[in-house]
């Protein structure tokens, strides 16, 4: 694993004419064009702002910006200047955000401009000292101040087990916990899969995801910026747009929504793929007639991966026939360097296909959850794999699928939304008994959110009140979707809400 900052791993893949285009934007009011060269010295500009601020190593620096090019500069700056990176969901609210905040307890915060009031206000009452703006029109606080520094840096020093970045994801109990992502395990991901996935420099990358993600800021940014390659850069996914600019890319990654919405494009067709060399989905099942539908109309075969904040890339399907056939509703094989093994759930090995519950091993296997050692304890076994909380099988040929999960976790659309969490809000609402939180089979988003409430005695409740006072609070994707309004909740002899039978009574609402 390479004993050094992330940064200096991904500038050594820098091509050596600096000033060819590193980043092209697709969706800006004009195309903008910059340089190899201007991601160097603008991130140089960025890290020694932060210098300046005297604040300690490896501070947290928290970012609630929407996606711009200066905000990819913006992490690169925060990796050379040797801090943790912390990204957080734009569709985050006040008491989200109060949340991370308040663990996480960063150095420094940069948030949109239009966000600045309340944001600032809660960083200040939580000792933040430094706020910052970054707006996806080139300005903000962040860059007035940057544009008189320096544009030369040297790269802070840093080992393979210091901190490079806290993802958030949420718990099946309790809060969020932030996954502490080293400098080693981002680079030794990087690196397995600039090879696994033959990344050239002559690669071009469809980037349209946001960059707030494991997928959209990891496995993207740094398998392209490690190779050289250019990136088509857009702020927001379009399928039309998208499908447009295959022809001047090679490979583009995406959670599988954004395969079903260009599958429904009639402009998606061979030839408009034709100049693409590889399609990726992760970070949600991919069905397999979306597998189907996409091979049919672009001649391409997808390649499935899987992974997790925790984590980042664990298996793929092949890229090279070398390593295997790409196989529908399989995750392909571990990623060389990953270990995976299938544990009942008494802890004894699984053989021949049996299913059972999904661990791993390898270097880029996450340090444990920021200031939570009891719950990183619990989430590895005694001799140290981490349980990933899916459940899956592996073949004869040593390739994973991934059955199901025995964490109660609803993947919508990429977002992961933990019903707990729901539930709680719920919960708290004028009226609520108690409720349930289930996702559905959905069309486009893969699995939507819907919840099922029991009023208190005597109270009346509204399904549309309650969905509104959710949209007042907490991110809008984990919003369920629709609201049922019942007289009871389906209990086992032990009392336990049966989500199955909820599952299986509302089945049909998203999908023919
Ligand atoms: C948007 N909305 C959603 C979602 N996205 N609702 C449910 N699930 C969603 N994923 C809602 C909004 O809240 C809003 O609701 C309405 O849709 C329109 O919002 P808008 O932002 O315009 O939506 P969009 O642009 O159409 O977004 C859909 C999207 C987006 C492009 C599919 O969700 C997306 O980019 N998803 C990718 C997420 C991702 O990168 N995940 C990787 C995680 P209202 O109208 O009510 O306000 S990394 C990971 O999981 C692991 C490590 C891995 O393996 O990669
Ligand atoms: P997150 O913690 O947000 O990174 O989400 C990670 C979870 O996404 C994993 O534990 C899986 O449940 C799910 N996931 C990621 N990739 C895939 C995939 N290709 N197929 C099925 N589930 C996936």
């Amino acid at each position: 694993m390479p004993d050094r900052n992330l940064f200096s791993g991904l500038r050594a893949g820098f091509p050596a004419d600096l000033d060819a285009t590193a980043v092209e934007t697709c969706d800006t009011p004009a195309p903008l064009y910059y340089s190899w060269r201007d991601l160097d010295r603008a991130s140089a500009r960025i890290a020694n702002l932060i210098d300046g601020l005297g604040i300690p190593a490896s501070s947290r620096i928290a970012v609630h910006a929407d996606k711009s090019v200066e905000s990819l500069m913006l992490y690169l700056a925060v990796l050379r200047a040797g801090h943790v990176y912390l990204p957080l969901n734009t569709a985050y609210q006040a008491g989200e955000l109060a949340y991370f905040i308040g663990n996480a307890e960063p150095a420094v915060v940069v948030c949109a401009k239009r966000n600045f009031p309340w944001l600032s206000k809660l960083a200040f009452a939580a000792g933040v000292r430094n706020v910052f703006t970054l707006d996806n029109d080139r300005s903000g606080t962040l860059l007035d101040r940057a544009v008189f520094m320096s544009d030369e840096h040297d790269v802070a020093e840093r080992s393979a087990g210091d901190l490079a970045a806290i993802l958030y994801t949420s718990g099946t109990t309790g809060r969020s916990k932030g996954a502490m992502l080293t400098h080693g395990n981002l680079s030794s991901n990087a690196l397995t899969l600039k090879d696994y996935w033959g990344w050239q420099a002559s690669d071009v990358l469809i980037h349209a995801l946001p960059i707030f993600h494991v997928h959209g800021l990891f496995v993207a940014i740094h398998g392209a910026l490690i190779s050289g390659s250019k990136m088509l850069w857009f702020e927001k996914f379009d399928p039309r747009a998208t499908i447009r600019e295959m022809a001047r890319a090679t490979v583009m990654m995406g959670v599988p929504t954004l395969y079903v919405r260009m599958l429904a494009e009639p402009s998606l067709t061979k030839a408009a793929a034709s100049n693409m060399r590889l399609f990726i989905a992760g970070s949600a099942p991919l069905l397999p007639e979306t597998f189907d539908a996409w091979r049919e109309r672009t001649g391409h075969t997808i390649v499935e991966r899987y992974g997790m904040s925790e984590t980042v890339m664990l298996t793929s399907n092949a890229y090279h026939a070398k390593d295997g056939e790409r196989r529908a509703g399989t995750v392909g094989k571990p990623l060389p360097g990953v270990q995976l093994r299938i544990h009942d759930d008494k802890g004894q090995s699984c053989r021949g296909g049996e299913i059972g519950q999904i661990e791993v091993k390898g270097p880029n296997v996450f340090k444990g959850y920021w200031r939570m050692p009891e719950k990183t304890a619990e989430e590895f076994t005694t001799d140290l794999w981490f349980k990933t909380g899916d459940v899956g099988k592996v073949d004869e040929h040593g390739v994973v699928s991934i059955v199901g999960r025995s964490k109660d976790l609803i993947i919508s659309g990429g977002y992961n939304v933990y019903p707990a969490e729901i539930e709680g809000y719920l919960n708290e609402q004028p009226g609520v008994a108690e409720s349930a939180v289930i996702g559905l089979p959905h069309a486009d988003f893969g699995e939507a959110v819907i919840a099922v409430v029991i009023a208190k005695p005597g109270a009346t409740l509204d399904a549309q009140t309650l969905i509104a006072a959710m949209k007042n609070s907490i991110a809008a994707f984990k919003v369920p979707k629709r609201v049922f309004v019942e007289a009871e909740l389906p209990r086992n002899q032990m009392g336990k809400v049966q989500k199955n039978l909820l599952r299986e009574r509302y089945r049909g609402l998203f999908v023919a």
